[in-house]
This record gives structure tokens, sequence and C-alpha cells, in this order.
């Protein structure tokens, strides 16, 4: 995420009195008329020289200022006023989703490729679908600012029942949602107050790394409102408190060197902690083994001579579970420990062999120091410890090499290990790899990662279904990059329409998706007929997104040599996506799977305990 801290106005193209840029000469714009609420959409002239910001064109600065220059957005008729407010800031792009649940989706993961994001729908019909992508931002610390219309603040006190609602005169319940699932929900109903709020919203979500919702009332978008004044007083940072911090990190330096075989666990919030380097210099100065938690995947480099892989109890990177399991003390950074990443609870380190270093605090031997930001303790207890390379004496012991895979046949039948091995070489230090809940998170897990290279996974929050909105969202944030999504078909059937934005904005993902015409992770937790997926024509779908002018491409590879040529025309093709359908048989899943399942099944199936 790039801020602009000089930036106090978006471009020339906006509408602010700014002494040192040309005015443009507003006034002589045409204004535009809603049709909903009659609000001028133009920006709003004090004089002939003078110009004031409206509530729409303030929020689109401040967006602009924290180095958004895209936002994603549905129409809708609470909005229309808002969007061309929005559209009157040259600075940033307006993206186009097919649906609310995508336009969320797609905002996180611009988020994840950008730092932050914003989305703009309509009341309820479009924002209760986003919030289920909200929900997601909150439980991946993604910071994703979603605005929504709302009704004309005339109607509040009047007796008016409105479309888009419950049919009764509660319009307050939409933000009473969005408190549960953001840091910072707000509704603007005065004009004079949008200021104040926005920025209360944008600074929450930026420190949080967590979702905020602002609700603006539709006839207010083109009222005018105060200027925005340095973005400096948005997104400070609270520091660390260093007392706080220094005795933190005196006890964590006392703990590692009482401990003979330490050992550096990554977790995924690592990331929104923004200390990704410094886990690498503590690394550096302990010399210890590192192992990351799956939904952590690239964000330690798997270059590192010190890293040993994926940590996930039994269906860890081979020699990876034994060497943490042995260990005497665990340093878990940024660590995130739930029935999935636990595998059922058979794998959590815990007890006074951990040392829990947090975004915002640190806890070990019974001791909690809060206000410690991860991103200056772990360089300040890297200036402390000494070496402790014992795990990497025990790793040189217990590590296997993998075995080099052979080509299949060209004309054998496809298999799930075939496509992995072609899909290997592909990663490279400009991949991001996109790996939607299902066996993909497993085969994923199953590709290693060049430096530079990036892994997203949305495993906290789980929804199938994420990564295509997500991988269009990533593409717009990160368009110098390769994005390689793997999905399976039932995941696909939630979220397709995506793919037909990624055809608009002519974006080269390749998706991988893998037609086993089921949902074989739930067959693998608990199998029944609700586990079967309708066929669909996956390849063929590209020609209806298509249409007159798209360029994207649907291929179907049923066998290694087909997948070959398929990977050829993906990397040709540099105007838009490719679905690349790959055919595998119903039950080719990998035994990581069947594991992890069996023993997530086991901990869901536990009886209530007594009362
Ligand atoms: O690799 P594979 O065959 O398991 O993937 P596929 O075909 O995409 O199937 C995924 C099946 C699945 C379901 C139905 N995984 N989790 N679920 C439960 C679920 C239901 N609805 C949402 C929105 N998210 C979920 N995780």
């Amino acid at each position: 995420m790039t801020i602009d801290t000089n930036a106090a106005m978006p471009s020339e193209h906006t509408h602010l009195d700014a002494p040192t840029r040309q005015r443009p000469n507003i006034t002589k714009a045409p204004s535009v008329r809603s049709p909903i609420v009659g609000a001028e959409t133009r920006p709003v002239a004090k004089s002939d020289t003078a110009v004031t910001y409206t509530v729409g064109s303030y929020l689109a600065a401040r967006l602009s200022q924290i180095g958004l220059k895209h936002h994603f957005a549905v129409a809708g008729d609470y909005t229309l006023v808002l969007l061309d407010q929005l559209l009157t800031n040259k600075d940033r792009k307006q993206v186009y989703c097919s649906n609310e649940l995508n336009c969320g989706f797609s905002a996180e993961g611009y988020a994840r490729a950008h730092g932050v994001a914003a989305a703009v729908v309509t009341f309820s019909v479009g924002a209760l679908s986003a919030f289920d992508a909200l929900g997601g931002a909150y439980a991946e610390n993604l910071p994703v600012i979603l605005v929504s219309g709302a009704p004309n603040t005339n109607d509040r006190a009047a007796d008016h029942l409105l479309h888009h609602t419950l049919g009764t005169h509660d319009f307050m319940y939409q933000l009473e949602m969005a408190k549960k699932i953001t840091c910072a929900a707000v509704s603007i109903t005065f004009a004079a107050e949008a200021p104040e709020k926005i920025d209360y919203a944008i600074r929450m979500a930026l420190r949080e790394k967590k979702p905020a919702y602002i609700e603006i009332a539709c006839n207010l978008a083109a009222a005018p409102c105060a200027a925005p004044g340095p973005i400096s007083a948005v997104i400070d940072r609270e520091p660390s408190d260093s007392e706080s911090l220094n005795a933190a990190v005196t006890a964590a330096a006392d703990f590692l060197r009482s401990k003979k075989k330490p050992v550096i666990l990554i977790g995924s919030k690592l990331r929104a902690a923004g200390a990704e380097k410094e886990a690498i210099e503590l690394a550096d100065a302990l010399g210890c083994s590192v192992a990351v938690m799956a939904a952590a995947k690239s964000f330690f480099p798997e270059d590192h001579p010190q890293f040993i892989g994926i940590y996930w109890g039994e269906i860890s990177s081979p020699g990876a579970q034994s060497v943490v399991d042995w260990s005497d003390g665990v340093v878990c950074v940024g660590a995130l420990f739930n029935d999935y990443s636990t595998v059922g609870w058979t794998a959590m380190p815990g007890g006074p062999t951990v040392l829990t270093a947090d975004p915002n605090r640190v806890h070990l031997d019974g001791r909690e120091f809060g206000r410690v930001h991860l991103s200056d303790f772990l360089p300040a207890l890297a200036r402390k410890v000494e070496k402790r390379d014992a795990t990497m004496i025990e790793w040189a012991c217990v590590r296997t090499e993998p075995f080099p895979e052979d080509a299949a046949k060209p004309d054998a039948k496809l298999i799930r290990a075939e496509l992995i091995r072609q899909i290997r070489p592909l990663v490279t230090a400009n991949a991001t790899v996109i790996a939607e809940t299902g066996d993909s998170w497993f085969n994923g897990m199953k590709l290693k990662l060049p430096r530079g290279a990036r892994f997203e996974i949305e495993m906290q929050w789980g929804h199938i279904g994420w990564s295509v909105p997500a991988a269009f969202g990533y593409a717009v944030g990160a368009p110098d990059r390769r994005i390689i999504a793997l999905i399976g078909d039932g995941a696909f059937q939630l979220t397709a329409q995506e793919v037909a934005q990624m055809i608009r904005l002519k974006l080269p993902v390749i998706i991988f998706l893998m037609n086993n015409h089921g949902c074989t992770i739930e067959v693998e937790i608990h199998d029944g007929p609700y586990n079967n997926v309708k066929n669909w024509d996956y390849a063929g779908l590209i020609k209806v997104f298509n249409a007159e002018d798209g360029q994207g491409s649907g291929l179907r590879a049923t066998n290694g040599g087909e997948l070959a040529d398929a990977i050829k025309l993906a990397l040709a093709n540099h105007d838009g996506p490719t679905l690349i359908e790959c055919i595998i048989d119903r039950d080719d899943c990998t035994s990581d799977l069947i594991s992890w399942g069996h023993l997530v099944a086991k901990a869901n199936g536990r009886p209530p305990s007594p009362q």
C-alpha cells in the first residue's frame, strides 16, 4: 500500500480550491441530475472561484490519499449519486462486479495485493450480500472499507416505507449488523459530520487491519462538506509502549536463553502486523528452524536456509512436525490456532514452552505485555538473542528430499499429481497462487515458492468460491504479477460470474479448475448425496462470458499432453483469463485431505460435554 502523505487533494481533476494548481471551471460544467434523489452530482460551487467538497468527493479524496487506485462497485439507486461523485476523482478507477458478494471478495483480494481496498454497494439487497465477504475480511485481517448507500434522510422521520428494506420503519438494522463484522461502522446522516466519521472509519481499518463500514444517506452524497486536511491525521499509528516493549524483549530474550531447542512458528497474522521482514531478522539472529502454518505460506521465504516447511500436525511437510513438537521453546509469531489449522485440535503448541508474539501483544511464562507491536518487538529481540541452532541439527537428521517426479505419459488419463507437477514451473518469483477451500489447499501446499512468489489462502473464513473474485481483485491490484488460481468445481459454481469481469478488464489470470464432479473435501469430512455437483461445461462457459468482444480462453484437459498444450496457450494469452478445466477422478485427492478430513470430522463429531 502506498500512502500519499503529501496529497491533501487527489489530482488536478479534483475540485478543491488549490493555489498551486489550475482551478477547473466547474461552474460551467453541466450538472447531472440524479433520477432518484435529484441531487447535484458535480462538485458544488461556493462562488465563481472557490469550490468546496461534497460528502462523496471527500470520501473519494481520502481513498486516493490512502493510495487506492481502484474501488469496486455494484450500482443501485441508493448509491448512484455517490458513484457519480466518486467518478469525479480521476485518481481512481471504478471497477464493476457482477454481484455484491463478488464485489466484497474482489475488494478482499485487492487488499491482499495492495494493503487496503474499498467497495461500494447499495442498501440491504447489496450490502447484506457483501457482508459475507466483509466477515471474511475480518477473519483474514484485511482492511476493506465497505460503503453502502442508505435511505434519504427525509424518509427517516417521515412515516415512509422504503424499497430494499425489511418493510418496516427501521433503517438502522444494517448499521447494527455491520458493527458485528467490522472494527468501525458509521452512518452519515448529516453532511457536516461526514469528514469526522469517514476519517474515523478509515483510520480504524488501517490501524486494526480489519474491515470498516460507512453508510451514506443517498441525498447526502452530493451535499457540501468540509475539505480534507492532511492524511497524516488519519493514518497515525499509536507507537508501542516503550516500557512494555523493553520488558517484553528482556523477558523473551531470557526465555530463549533458557531453551536448548527454540523454533519459530510463523502464522497468518504476520502480514497484517506488517512484520514479514522483521521475522526474517529474528530468524537470522537465532539461527533456528522456521516453520510456517498453512495459512501463512509465503509469509517467510521458502528458500531461506532455515525454512523447514509447513507445520500442520500430521500433514506437515516431512520432518517439520517432529522439529516443532520436539522444541522446548516455540516462538509463535502471529499464529492463529483453529480447528482447521490444528487438524481438529491434534496439533497445537501450548503451555510454558510457548512464546506468543501477536500483532499488538506478547505473552510468555504467564506474563502479558500489551501495546507491543510485532514490527517493533521482533527486531528488538533479534538484537538481544544469541544463536540457538540445535533445531537445524535435528532438521538435518529428519528432513527428506522430495522424490523427483516423472512426467506422466502424455496420453495417460489426467491425475492430480501430474497436474501439480505441471503447475510447479509456472510458480515463478513473480507469481501469486490463490488456493481455494477444498483439495486446492492441500495441492497448493505442495508448490515450492521461489523468493518473491506469494500464496493466498482464505483458511479462517473458508468461503468456497472466494478465489474467483479474490483473484480478480488481486489481479486489478497487482496487474504485473502472474496470477494462478486453483479451484474445485463445487466452489467455482458459487462465484463463476467474476471470470467475466476478468475478461472485461483483459486480466490474464490462469485458472486451474479441478473437475472431480464433487465436493471432495466434504466427502472426506462427511459424505452424502449433498456432495455431488451438477456438472457444467466449465471450459465452454468462457465462450458465453466472452460474448462478442471478450478474449478469455476456456480449455479442457483430460490427459497430461492436453494439459501441457493448454498451459502453453494460457501463457500466450495476454488479453484475458484462461480457464483450464482439468478432468480428474472423483476420488483422486491428496492423502493430506483424507487425513485432515478424518481428524476434523472427529473434532466436529465430539458429543456435547456433560453440563
Ligand atoms: O477439491 P474439492 O473437490 O473438495 O472442491 P470443490 O469441488 O470446490 O468442493 C468444495 C466443497 C465444500 C463445501 C460445500 N467445501 N466446503 N464446503 C462448505 C461450504 C459451503 N458454503 C460456503 C459458502 N463455504 C463452504 N466452505
